[in-house]
């Protein structure tokens, strides 16, 4: 297919199955012990997001689809012609929205989705091919840091990278910051950055959002251990180990561990790693900063990230800021 181009993007250096797995080591060697977030997605868990995403406790992807469908065509008109490079592009369903608008407009030309699940990137990369007959579509697997670092020459006049769906709340401030710094390298000036942040509310709509009936949440948390089992030979018993999740007030940001229910100790072969776990003890596994829409816009402001709109829903639950370098 020749509108398809799918890289696979390794680090830098080439010694990967040296470097890879390292974050894994510092984290669970670390007091208090911590994941990184990313190794959420592999194709399994990839999937069990999706799941997430049509939760009747999970309201965000649903309030940032509305929002999308109602000013997407201004979204189009503010930016015109205009490359699309979407991190964390999952399915891309909320983003097809996006390429409907620029497709009314005439704009449509090339998406650029970047995923560390090769496989979801792949099937969904495919999958918008048939419905978008002139759409080129550049798929780049990898994580943000690997793909802002690397992507291909420009064919749009201009460009935008899409960040919906809030996944700058799984970022520390730190991490923000240098996630910022990779955002203003990677544009030209005048050029669009379109962020879709989970804004502050009361813990009783936030904590089910993280801890729905169904499980899915848990199993997702959980998925994790499995995923680090298969990638790095290793022996978790996800039985003996269990989802919390609670919204932190003073930071605004919900918590999401996994809580070894005994003591036991872990092998992780591949990484020649073993961890000793104490009854009771945590992992943290991903943190969901809910924004305040002005400090944001602030703070997008001081990084040279002008927003010039800003689009909410009826509730304020969930903010769409289009910036521009
Ligand atoms: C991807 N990210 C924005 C989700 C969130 O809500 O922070 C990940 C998630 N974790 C548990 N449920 C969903």
């Amino acid at each position: 297919e020749e509108r398809l181009q799918i890289q696979r993007l390794v680090e830098a250096t080439k010694v990967v199955t040296s470097t890879a797995g390292r974050d894994v080591a510092k984290g669970l060697t670390h007091n208090p012990k911590y994941l990184p977030p990313y190794y959420f997605y592999d194709d399994q868990g990839s999937d069990l997001f999706e799941q997430i995403c049509d939760l009747p406790e999970y309201y965000l992807t649903r309030t940032e689809t509305a929002i999308l469908q109602q000013y997407a065509g201004e979204i189009a008109q503010i930016t015109g012609a205009c490359e699309l490079v979407e991190l964390g592009s999952g399915s891309s369903t909320k983003t097809r929205i996006l390429l409907d608008a620029y497709q009314k407009l005439g704009y449509l030309q090339c998406y650029l989705p970047i995923d560390v699940s090769a496989g979801m990137l792949e099937n969904s990369a495919r999958k918008l091919l048939q419905e978008y007959p002139s759409l080129q579509v550049y798929a780049l697997a990898g994580t943000y840091e690997m793909a802002l670092a690397q992507l291909p020459p420009k064919q749009s006049p201009s460009r935008m990278i899409g960040f919906i769906g809030s996944s700058l709340g799984n970022m520390t401030t730190q991490e923000c910051d240098a996630f910022f710094s990779q955002i203003t390298n990677a544009l030209q000036a005048g050029e669009y950055f379109l962020l879709g942040i989970d804004l502050q509310k009361p813990k009783e709509i936030l904590e089910p959002a993280y801890n729905d009936r169904q499980g899915v949440t848990a199993a997702f948390n959980i998925n994790m251990l499995e995923h680090l089992n298969r990638r790095f030979e290793g022996n978790f018993d996800t039985t003996q180990f269990e989802h919390w999740a609670f919204y932190n007030e003073t930071a605004h940001q919900i918590e999401m561990h996994l809580r070894s229910m005994r003591s036991q100790t872990v092998q992780l072969k591949s990484l020649n790693l073993t961890v000793n776990f104490a009854p009771g003890e945590t992992i943290l596994t991903e943190i969901s900063r809910k924004f305040n829409l002005n400090t944001i816009k602030q703070q997008l402001q001081s990084r040279g990230l002008v927003p010039i709109q800003t689009w909410t829903d009826a509730n304020q639950w969930f903010g769409l800021l289009l910036c521009q370098l």
